[in-house]
C-alpha cells in the first residue's frame, strides 16, 4: 500500500491532521493501535481554546462544537474558600469552550469515515523505516498478517506512550522532563455542574477542579498522592473530599450521585526537542506533555498540526521545504510557553509534599497578587483562552 503521509495514531492530534490534509487534496492513512470505541471511551480534556474552535471550523468539523459546546466567558479561582473569576471576555475579549475530547474525536472519525479515507485500528506492531532517507515506510500487522505502507512523510501523533519518538536513535533528541509528585483523581457524574463555569480550588487539603461536559454532565477532580490507587476513592469517599476542598456554600451546592466513570492520571510536563527527523514529525503527546492545570494538552496538539498541516500543504503545492524545515523550532516556541503556564498553574494552586510555611505565603501572595492586578488578570486570560496558533 502506499499514501502520502502515513500517521501514527488516531487521538485528536492525528485525526485532525489528518482531516485538514484530506481537505488539502493530500491522501493519508492513519494507523492506530487500539480500536475506535476504546480510543472513544478514554476521559480527557474538556476545554478548546478560541484558536482550537478555528481549526475545527477549518477542518469542517465544527458544526456539532457550535451545536452543543458550552461558550464560558470565565472562570473562577478559589483559595482556601476565597474566591475570584477572572472574566476573560472582559479583560481580553476572549472565551473558551467547553466540549470534550470524546466528541471531538468522534466528529473527526465520522468525517474521516464519511471521505473515505482509510483508517486502521488495531493495528498491531507498528514499526517506522526510512524515514532519514526519501522512501519512508511503516510496517504493521493487521488480523495476524504484516504490511508495509510507503509513504512521503510519517506524523507521529501516537501519544507519549508511541512508537514514533521511541523509533529514533539517543542522539538525535533532547527531552525535559517533571515529574510531579501527584495525580489527579477524576469523576464522571451525570448530574448539573455545581456552577456555570470552571473553579479551580486550592486548599490546604490539595487543589480540586469542578469541571462539566453539559448542563447534565459534570466531571471533578481532586489531587491525590502519586502512588494513590482508584479503589481506594468510592463515590461517597470522593464527594467527601471535594467538598471539603470546596467549602461554602460551592460545597453545600454540590450535587452528588453515582459516578460513571473514575480514573486517576499521574502529572507530568515533558518535552521533545526538536520534532522532525528527516520525514518524521512528531505531533501532540507524542512530542510534549502538560500537567492537565491548564487545559493545554489537547490544545497544543491542535496547533501543532495547524502547523505541520500547513508546511505539508505548502510543499505539495510548492514543491518548497521551507515550512517542513520550520516545523519544529515553530511549534517549540509555542510549546515552551504553554508548558510554562501549565507549570504556573499547577505550582500555584496544588500542595506539594515539601510545601512549607513560606511556601504556602507565596502561593497565597500570588492569588492575591493575580486578584488584584489587572495586568496579571490579562496575563492569565491571555494564557488560558490561548495564545495565537
Ligand atoms: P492521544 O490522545 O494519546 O492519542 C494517541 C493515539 O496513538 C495511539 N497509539 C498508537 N497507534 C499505533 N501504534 C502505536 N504504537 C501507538 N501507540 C499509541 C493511541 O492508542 C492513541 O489513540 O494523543 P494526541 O492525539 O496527541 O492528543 C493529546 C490529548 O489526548 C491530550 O493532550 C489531552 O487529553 C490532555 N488533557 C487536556 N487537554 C486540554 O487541552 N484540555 C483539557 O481540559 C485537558 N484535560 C487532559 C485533561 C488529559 C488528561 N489525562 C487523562 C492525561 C484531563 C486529563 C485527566
Ligand atoms: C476537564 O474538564 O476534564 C478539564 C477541564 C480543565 C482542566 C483539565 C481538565 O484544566
Amino acid at each position: 500500500m502506499r499514501t502520502k503521509v502515513a500517521i501514527i495514531g488516531a487521538g485528536p492530534a492525528g485525526l485532525l491532521l489528518g482531516r485538514l490534509l484530506e481537505n488539502a487534496g493530500i491522501e493519508t492513512v492513519v494507523l492506530e493501535r487500539r480500536s475506535a470505541d476504546y480510543v472513544l471511551g478514554r476521559i480527557r480534556a474538556g476545554v478548546l481554546e478560541q484558536g482550537t474552535v478555528e481549526l475545527l471550523d477549518k477542518a469542517g468539523v465544527g458544526e456539532r462544537l457550535h451545536a452543543d459546546g458550552l461558550v464560558h466567558d470565565g472562570v473562577e479561582f478559589c483559595f482556601d474558600g476565597d474566591r475570584h473569576r477572572f472574566d476573560f471576555r472582559a479583560l481580553i475579549g476572549r472565551t473558551v469552550t467547553v466540549y470534550g475530547q470524546t466528541e471531538v474525536t468522534r466528529d473527526l472519525m465520522q468525517a474521516r469515515e464519511f471521505s473515505g479515507a482509510t483508517t486502521i485500528y488495531e493495528a498491531e506492531n507498528v514499526s517506522l523505516h526510512g524515514f532519514d532517507g526519501d522512501q519512508p515506510r511503516v510496517r504493521y500487522v493487521k488480523d495476524g498478517i504484516e504490511h508495509e505502507l510507503s509513504c512521503d512523510f510519517i506524523a507521529g501523533c501516537d501519544g507519549y506512550h508511541g512508537v514514533a519518538r521511541a523509533s529514533l536513535p539517543e542522539e538525535a533528541i533532547r527531552t525535559f522532563e517533571r515529574v510531579y509528585p501527584f495525580g489527579w483523581l477524576g469523576i464522571l457524574v451525570d448530574r448539573p455542574p455545581v456552577a456555570d463555569e470552571l473553579i479551580y480550588a486550592h486548599h490546604e487539603r490539595g487543589f480540586a477542579l469542578c469541571s462539566m461536559r453539559s448542563h447534565t454532565r459534570s466531571r471533578y477532580y481532586v489531587q491525590v498522592p502519586a502512588d494513590e490507587k482508584v479503589e481506594g476513592w468510592s463515590d461517597d469517599r470522593f464527594w467527601d473530599e471535594l467538598r471539603r476542598r470546596l467549602g461554602g456554600e460551592t460545597a453545600e451546592r454540590l450535587v452528588t450521585g453515582p459516578s460513571i466513570e473514575k480514573s486517576i492520571a499521574p502529572l507530568r510536563s515533558f518535552v521533545a526537542e526538536p520534532l522532525r527527523f528527516g520525514r518524521l514529525f512528531l505531533a501532540g503527546d507524542a512530542a510534549h506533555i502538560v500537567p492537565p492545570t491548564g487545559a493545554k494538552g489537547l490544545n497544543l496538539a491542535a496547533s501543532d498540526v495547524g502547523a505541520l498541516a500547513e508546511a505539508l500543504v505548502e510543499f505539495y503545492a510548492e514543491r518548497s521545504t521551507a515550512g517542513i524545515d520550520g516545523y519544529s523550532a515553530r511549534v517549540l516556541s509555542r510549546i515552551w510557553k504553554a508548558e510554562r503556564f501549565s507549570w504556573w498553574m499547577t505550582s500555584i494552586l496544588h500542595t506539594f509534599p515539601d510545601t512549607d510555611s513560606f511556601s504556602r505565603r507565596i502561593q497565597r501572595a500570588e492569588f492575591d497578587y493575580i486578584r488584584g492586578s489587572r495586568a496579571a488578570a490579562r496575563s492569565i486570560a491571555e494564557n488560558y483562552t490561548g495564545l495565537p496558533f
